[in-house]
């Protein structure tokens, strides 16, 4: 999964970034503010720290996800606007849009626009994306205008696209996103293509004041989406301290848990994905798959020789393998099932999968 930061200016996107990478151990290099950066970071899971202790693998290997800083976005001037647009194609072919909103005095630190106002730089970004998706939709609709003429193969689907393309510009034309226009998993596949923005999920954060963090790291939403408050500033004092000093000093702040725990967690539940774990002796791992995928899917994401030579599934809970504490006493208590290709693989599944090619 790819995680897109994205924000007006001065908003910390580069601090978080380079707060949760190196959080994440993969230790970045900031040294062209203008330009994206890519980091990938380990997805912390206490479930797998659990089956490691078990399972003792001469490897523990856990699920990755990328975070993208993406150069700040100045919409109050045309060239700032022009040059925005320049950023959407890196953003677009991220899977979650991470919006991070300055909520911080600093005086140092001038804000964009001269305010503190995370609900208007929202709406202002909102906007933006509701626009360039606007455009493409808008450049498809005169293209599909002049196909669906011809009597090619492709009519009757030309036709049909069309229709949601005109549907979709009039969701948009009222400022609403492609999600209220959408009313189908076909329609959704139709379009995936053109990776609309206003389609990606979103999570806010609110980059705010060092002590006002500690009282309200509990926001579950603001402005209708998901979303974290946070301090950009303290996540990476602390992720420059020695992992073992690290929780006496969040503890002092009055911090439970790293923001890169949280916003990761929120990434997983915007995507709706899911994890699943594979165990042995040479490895314990982490797998992540979209919510609703059955197990032949799933063994494909392993290797495809997994799924082509699928046989059966055997699947234990991660809660009731830690419930009976290993897999003898799981099994004498009949924890074990046997699934087939069809079976919707669960959050917290541990499967061996049987095949043979
Ligand atoms: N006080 C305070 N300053 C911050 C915080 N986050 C970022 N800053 C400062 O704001 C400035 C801009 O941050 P930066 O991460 O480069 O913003 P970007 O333009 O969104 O990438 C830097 O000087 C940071 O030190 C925060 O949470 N609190
Ligand atoms: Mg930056």
């Amino acid at each position: 999964m790819r995680a897109a930061l994205v924000g007006s200016s001065q908003s910390g996107k580069s601090t978080l970034f380079a707060a949760v990478a190196e959080a994440g151990g993969s230790g970045v290099h900031m040294d062209r503010p203008d330009q994206e950066h890519l980091a990938v970071v380990k997805v912390p899971d206490e479930r797998l720290d659990w089956l490691d202790e078990l399972y003792k693998p001469k490897k523990k290997v856990l699920a990755e996800i990328e975070f993208l800083d993406v150069p700040g976005l100045d919409l109050s001037t045309d060239a700032g606007r022009r040059h925005a647009r320049t950023r959407w194609p890196a953003v677009r072919q991220s899977d979650v849009i991470v919006l991070v909103l300055r909520d911080f005095q600093n005086d140092s630190v001038p804000p964009y626009r001269n305010r503190i106002d995370p609900a208007g730089d929202l709406e202002e970004i909102r906007s933006e994306m509701l626009f360039s998706d606007l455009e493409q939709v808008a450049g498809r609709i005169e293209k599909l205008k002049v196909a669906v003429r011809k009597p090619t193969p492709e009519q009757s689907k030309n036709i049909r696209e069309l229709e949601l393309m005109e549907r979709m510009q009039e969701a948009l034309e009222e400022e609403k996103p492609l999600t209220e226009a959408i009313s189908s998993a076909d329609e959704a596949k139709m379009v995936r293509a053109f990776a609309f923005q206003t389609l990606k999920p979103v999570v806010l954060v609110l980059n705010s004041d060092e002590d006002t963090v500690a009282e309200t790291t509990g926001i579950e939403e603001f402005a209708g989406s998901p979303a974290i408050r946070l301090s950009a500033k303290i996540e990476g004092e602390i992720a420059a301290l020695p992992p073992a000093d690290r929780g006496e000093f969040m503890e002092a702040m009055g911090i439970s848990a790293l923001a890169r725990d949280r916003l990761i967690r929120r990434c997983y539940e915007a995507t709706n994905l899911i994890t699943f774990f594979t165990v042995g002796d040479d490895e314990c791992r982490g797998w992540s798959i979209p919510s609703g995928t059955d197990a032949v899917t799933a063994a494909g994401k392993i290797h495809s020789d997994i799924s082509r030579g699928f046989i059966r599934a055997e699947i234990i809970s991660y809660d009731d393998l830690k419930t009976f504490g290993d897999e003898k006493k799981a099994r004498s208590a009949g924890k074990f099932r046997l699934e087939g290709k069809n079976y919707t693989v669960r959050d917290g599944d541990v499967i061996e999968f049987r095949f043979n090619v």
